[in-house]
């Protein structure tokens, strides 16, 4: 086996990176990229990625030739065009934007779950603003409820951007906001969990417990 060709800023909590290590998985290129630890928030920034993504946010992913792509919608667009098999991002056509529509629906549950842990773990109790929390869980709310009422066969069709990205959002539900129960009002998206959280991709690349 050659030795990886390019290197992944990555953190085990991370749901993004998540969606990036799944997709490896899912399209068997994991051989091809290392892993670099990188320990971060927004107010304890990693000043060796930082040089890399002027962002200070990971997934970053360093490709052979040296230059460093960012966002993890970037770096699943970018692996997806590394691999031979089905394409996990349609390549074209109106699938192509109901896919990454799906999916970024998905990644704004997560942008909304990681803000609120953000401010939950990071600032002082006394000023936690609960009004911007609620709006922020009020987000992740519709969002389920439309996944719920309006997806369920396409997710259940194939595992890919879509079903990635949300898979890998309600897995950080579970990791870092149980006290939602997302399960209770969306049995249809709870099933499906359960049985795409046992693929090896899933699995593998669970958070610490
Ligand atoms: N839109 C970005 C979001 C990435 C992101 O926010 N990652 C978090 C870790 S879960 C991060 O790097 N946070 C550090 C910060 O915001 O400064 C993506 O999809 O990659």
């Amino acid at each position: 086996m050659s030795a990886p060709s390019m290197t992944l800023f990555h953190n085990p909590a991370s749901p993004y990176v998540r969606k990036v290590r799944v997709l490896l998985h899912e399209t068997g290129q994991q051989s091809r990229v290392a892993l670099q630890l990188s320990q971060l928030s927004p107010v304890h920034p990693d000043a060796a990625l930082n040089l890399d993504n002027p962002l200070g946010k990971i997934p970053a992913l360093r490709l052979a030739d040296g230059t460093v792509i960012h966002d993890s919608r970037v770096i699943l667009d970018y692996l997806d065009h590394q691999h031979v098999g089905n394409p996990r991002i349609p390549r074209d056509g109106p699938a192509r934007w109901r896919r990454l529509t799906l999916a970024s629906m998905a990644d704004g549950i997560l942008d909304a779950a990681v803000l609120v842990r953000y401010e939950l773990a990071l600032r002082a109790p006394e000023k936690h603003w609960e009004q911007w929390l609620e709006a922020q869980r009020d987000k992740m709310r519709r969002a389920l409820a439309a996944f719920e009422a309006q997806a369920i066969a396409e997710l259940a069709s194939h595992f890919d951007v879509a079903a990635i990205s949300l898979a890998c959002a309600l897995g950080y539900l579970d990791f870092r906001h149980p006290d939602l129960q997302w399960r209770t009002a969306n049995p249809q998206l709870a099933a499906w969990y359960a049985q795409v959280s046992q693929r090896e991709s899933m699995r593998e690349t669970e958070p610490p417990q």
